[in-house]
């Protein structure tokens, strides 16, 4: 029977992980932790503790006393944060990283789960469909720490036999809970700000576009991948994930569709130069080919899922 470790678990991606793993493993098996309190559903439905993942001792402690066979490790600061405090986000991010690697070595808690990100690429990558293999150098702190951190998950694997898995996610789309600090965050914002105000501010420009995913495929797929068995994992660094492409003018005019009145205006700020170094879309052939990667919304289906639940959650 597998215990897991949710590390992270009141973000954005870890407070519905935590309920997807919740369903498939039992209640009593998924351990969320993080140093901030969880969303209500989370707390309800099992255990949760305050962890702090750079704290090496307790963490070791945890993984052991309440016998974790897998690890998620969700935590970190994202792109834009990353850029205010360089210093202090790669210590962070690439601390939480080790810990957890150095604890899979020391337990029995082997199976790793870290995000890496599409900022592994940088300005000299080909923009797109970008290629599972190509060109790496990004030139921002949170790339720089995502792109060494692969390469670690991968020496982990090899030398300590750590089974690291890994994908490249895109930016994630969610209602439930609001991303903090990438630069990505402008496809989430704007669904609230549409309902709330029907006009919206964008930091980025109009012509700007990023792969993108809804939250229901990258929760399906890092489970999926979690899952997969691992002579066919052809990859220990870290897979491309694609979902779908789009600019804040494409995603303004999905929105339009529902809501007419909605305006968009641009201002684009220090993540322009940010979103300017990512690719605009991705090739994720070899997921799919490994372990069944598979992207189930497009734009229009996601616009009006987002839509509808954010104006149920306002009343
Ligand atoms: C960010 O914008 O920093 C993240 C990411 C793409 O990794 N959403």
């Amino acid at each position: 029977m597998d215990n897991i470790l949710v590390i992270g678990s009141s973000g954005q991606i870890g407070s519905e992980l935590v309920m997807a793993l919740r369903k498939i493993y039992g209640n009593d098996h998924v351990f969320a932790t993080d140093i901030k309190q969880p969303t209500p559903e989370v707390q309800e439905t099992g255990p949760f503790q305050i962890l702090d993942v750079l704290d090496f001792k307790n963490l070791l402690h945890f993984i052991v006393r309440y016998k974790i066979t897998q690890v998620y490790n969700l935590a970190a600061v994202l792109s834009g944060n990353a850029e205010k405090i360089p210093l202090q986000a790669w210590d962070i991010n690439m601390k939480a990283l080790m810990n957890t690697l150095e604890a899979a070595r020391q337990s029995d808690a082997k199976k790793l789960f870290w995000p890496s990100s599409i900022a592994v690429f940088g300005p000299t990558t080909p923009r797109h469909n970008t290629p599972q293999l190509t060109v790496m150098e990004p030139n921002t702190v949170y790339g720089i720490s995502k792109l060494a951190g692969e390469r670690w998950g991968e020496y982990y694997h090899n030398r300590y036999g750590v089974d690291f898995r890994s994908v490249r996610y895109p930016g994630l789309i969610s209602y439930k809970t609001e991303p903090g600090g990438g630069t990505t965050d402008y496809a989430v914002e704007i669904f609230f700000e549409a309902i709330e105000k029907a006009k919206y501010q964008c930091f980025l420009k109009e012509d700007t576009a990023l792969p993108m995913m809804f939250m229901d495929d990258a929760i399906a797929n890092t489970i999926r991948l979690m899952q997969a068995d691992p002579k066919k994992l052809t990859h220990r660094s870290a897979y491309n994930m694609a979902g779908i492409s789009f600019d804040p003018k494409g995603i303004s005019e999905a929105i339009r569709k529902h809501i007419p009145e909605f305006e968009i205006s641009y201002k684009p700020d220090f993540r322009q130069a940010i979103a300017d170094s990512w690719p605009a879309s991705i090739d994720d052939s070899v997921a799919q080919k490994d372990w069944g990667l598979t992207n189930t919304y497009d734009l229009e289906k996601m616009t009006k899922l987002m839509l509808e639940k954010i104006k149920e959650m306002k009343g």
